[in-house]
């Protein structure tokens, strides 16, 4: 029904009108008459969704209130806004006026009334409303600290709770992930760099190649559609020898904290079990796999990432030096943990010579590897539209462990991403495509 090649080719050049399908297409076009017409699918998986795009004047509007529906438990409310903000972000061109939206999927009435206030006034009132709403900036700041939900935001912010020194005075008992979210609060709120990523990735290779020779890692998440920056760092590991990527987050995670890497880290095993929970698809997509979330102390010297922090570590590891080299020099300061910033009081980049980035490790079985491959690269909107595809269009579940098929009653395998978009019968669409 739906042919994205040729979606593409009509977006391109620059068609103004979009209708659903082929067969209407067929339909409304004159014997003759040049196809000035382009199909732009609903599903954000069928389309090509590029991190840079024409709209972001529109999109930064209803990613507004999407963030607000979300954080007030609106989640329905919120995909809506995610889902035409997505759409307008996958368009090869600027939307100047209404009618260039005929036709379009995913624009649902609220959506349009924004768009239309945007697009005459420059601004919508209830996106400006909701920006310098209390609630709004108290839900954020406090969803902003590592380990508070939504949920947890709520409640303290009927308690007049409304910023991180507010919860400090508080007097609350916080869990370990929370200290930890209070402790580097600014750290964790300054986007993570692609060097500082790369930084980190070169510290997890020297882990898991110390503890597991021939493991592999993969940057997944953000990083790997292309982001420049991110909120954190998400890295893939594996091992060709299956079964050999058991127990392997433990060792690495014991060799990482007798580096003095890790501020903090909680791991969760791996329990997905194909035979005992079946294709059904677990609470979350990811929750199911070996997990580590961590807090990395990633060293700074003079723009260049260090990662030297035990004063008793006979090694150092440098940038471009993976193999452990004996100490000569100490030209990294080494600050206890307790150094942290205070919060509210910005960290200066000069004044310390390290940083706190939060970093999510994941461990997956060789054979599973493509499907936590495609579930954990993202975006979050993408790894939706694609278990939506597979439910309505397909009668699959996916999963990132997983694709099963429930008229054929089976699993279906695949070693690679590619073979997954296949067997779901679409188009297969790159990481730097799935920035919906
Ligand atoms: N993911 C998902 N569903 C969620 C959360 C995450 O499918 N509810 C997947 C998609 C992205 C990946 O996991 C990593 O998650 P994040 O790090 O939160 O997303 P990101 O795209 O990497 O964003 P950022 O660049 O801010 O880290
Ligand atoms: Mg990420």
């Amino acid at each position: 029904l739906l042919d994205i090649t040729w979606y593409t080719e009509s977006m391109q050049a620059g068609c103004p009108v979009a209708i659903k399908d082929r067969h209407r297409l067929q339909e409304r076009a004159e014997p003759g008459a040049e196809l000035q017409v382009a199909l732009v699918p609903s599903y954000a998986c069928q389309r090509h969704t590029p991190l840079l795009h024409h709209n972001t004047v529109l999109t930064d509007a209803l990613s507004i209130l999407a963030e607000n529906a979300e954080l007030t438990d609106n989640e329905g409310r919120g995909v809506a806004f995610r889902r035409a903000a997505a759409l307008l972000k996958s368009l090869p061109h600027e939307i100047r006026g209404m009618e260039q939206l005929k036709g379009l999927p995913c624009l649902g009435d609220h959506c349009l009334r924004v768009i239309k206030e945007v697009l005459e006034d420059g601004t919508c009132s209830e996106v400006e409303t909701t920006r310098q709403s209390g609630q709004f900036t108290a839900l954020k700041a406090l969803t902003g600290i590592f380990g508070v939900g939504a949920k947890t935001a709520d409640r303290w912010f009927r308690e007049g709770i409304h910023t991180p020194s507010d919860l400090q005075r508080s007097g609350h008992t916080l869990n370990r992930a929370q200290q930890a979210g209070l402790q580097y609060y600014d750290d964790l709120n300054r986007p993570v760099t692609k060097a500082e990523a790369d930084a980190i990735g070169r510290i997890v290779e020297r882990a898991v190649s110390e503890v597991l020779p021939g493991a592999e890692i993969t940057l997944i998440g953000g990083f790997r559609r292309g982001k420049n920056t991110g909120h954190d760092v998400d890295f893939l590991i594996t091992h060709p020898d299956e079964g050999k990527e058991e127990g392997l987050m433990v060792k690495v995670v014991s060799w990482l904290e007798a580096q003095d890497f890790l501020l903090y880290q909680k791991t969760t095993r791996n329990s997905y079990l194909e035979s005992k929970d079946g294709p059904a698809r677990p609470p979350s997509n990811m929750d199911r796999f070996e997990r580590c979330f961590s807090i990395f102390r990633l060293s700074t010297h003079n723009g260049v990432r260090m990662t030297e922090t035990d004063p008793h570590s006979h090694f150092s590891v440098h940038p471009h030096d993976s193999h452990p080299t004996p100490q000569t020099c100490r030209t990294v300061d080494v600050l206890s943990r307790e150094d942290s910033s205070e919060i509210g009081q910005p960290q200066s980049s000069h004044s310390q010579s390290w940083r706190a980035v939060r970093v999510d490790l994941v461990v997956s079985p060789y054979s599973q590897f493509s499907f936590a491959l495609l579930g954990w690269t993202g975006s979050k909107l993408f790894e939706r539209e694609l278990r939506r595809w597979a439910v309505h269009e397909k009668a699959m579940t996916l999963s990132s462990h997983t694709l099963y098929d429930s008229k054929q009653r089976q699993y279906l395998r695949a070693n690679s991403e590619e073979e997954i978009f296949a067997l779901l019968g679409l188009e297969y669409v790159p990481p730097c495509g799935r920035n919906a």
